[in-house]
């Protein structure tokens, strides 16, 4: 690595009651590296550990009746307060809840710039809502379907905003960064060997024609799109509406730069 002063970038303290969940994914991965290159510090907290009681009680039956039971506010709140003391810095505090604003590639860009970001895992039916309100917490969901706790979208968090940091990624996957911008599913890949089970590599895909690569790329990647994210489709076409619709190729090229 020629020599650049490598800046921190961003620390993020995570609270859960699964530690040696996250350690096994932070510990691998993308964001191993990301660490070893000092691009992120990441430290877990077990919420276990800020409780008080001779029990370590981290959860109470809910207020109003109804199945489950809901984390309490102490030992989450002290939690908060200790990362604040010890780092001296005000974390932007993330709440994973399915009631939470979806996860989206721009709210990890905006992640991405923070310095600190604290992310507390909600476990059982939800944190009490007290905490939302004193922590400032801003609350995320990563999709419509249920899972039984906040460390997966935790990781889902962590990974998709610590890719975005600079440095991370190397050059190749860095360019491809952009194309995601373009709001465009990928096309079809294909690696060796030419022939497999008697299904050929697209002929185009050996011609080394780089120009007709591309074209045909993007083709697949708008029919794609069009097939299976009829959302993201109308939201391209909208935002290239003013080339008309209709010549495909003539966008493809023009957008290419
Ligand atoms: C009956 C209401 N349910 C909420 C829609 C109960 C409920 C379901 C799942 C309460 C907590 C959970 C546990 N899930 C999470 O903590 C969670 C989650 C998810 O389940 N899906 C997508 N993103 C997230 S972020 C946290």
């Amino acid at each position: 690595m020629p020599g650049r002063v490598l800046g921190m970038n961003l620390r993020i303290d995570i609270l859960t009651l699964f530690p040696e969940v996250i350690r096994a994914y932070i510990g691998t991965s993308i964001l191993k590296r990301a660490q070893e290159k000092g691009k992120v510090f990441l430290k877990v907290h077990h919420l276990r550990s800020f409780t008080l009681d001779r029990y370590r009680t981290v959860d109470d039956y809910p207020f109003g009746g109804g199945p489950g039971m809901v984390l309490k506010p102490e030992p989450i709140l002290r939690a908060v307060r200790f990362v604040q003391s010890y780092t001296g810095s005000n974390p932007l505090v993330i709440v994973t809840s399915p009631q939470g604003k979806l996860l989206t590639q721009e709210k990890a860009r905006e992640l991405s710039q923070k310095k600190h970001l604290l992310i507390v895992c909600g476990r059982y039916q939800g944190i009490d809502e007290r905490v939302m309100a004193l922590t400032n917490a801003e609350e995320i969901s990563i999709g419509d379907y249920v899972l039984s706790g906040g460390e997966l979208p935790a990781l889902v968090i962590v990974e998709a905003v610590v890719r975005l940091l600079p440095g991370v990624l190397g050059d190749e996957e860095s360019l491809e960064l952009d194309s995601f911008s373009d709001g465009l599913l990928g096309p079809p890949q294909f690696t060796r060997p030419r022939v497999f089970q008697g299904m050929a590599v697209p002929e185009v895909l050996l011609s080394g024609n780089h120009v007709l690569i591309e074209r045909w790329r993007k083709e697949r990647a708008l029919q794609k799109t069009k097939e299976s994210r009829p959302d993201l489709w109308e939201k391209w076409q909208r935002q290239n509406q003013e080339n008309g619709e209709k010549d495909v190729l003539s966008i493809a090229k023009k957008k290419k730069k």
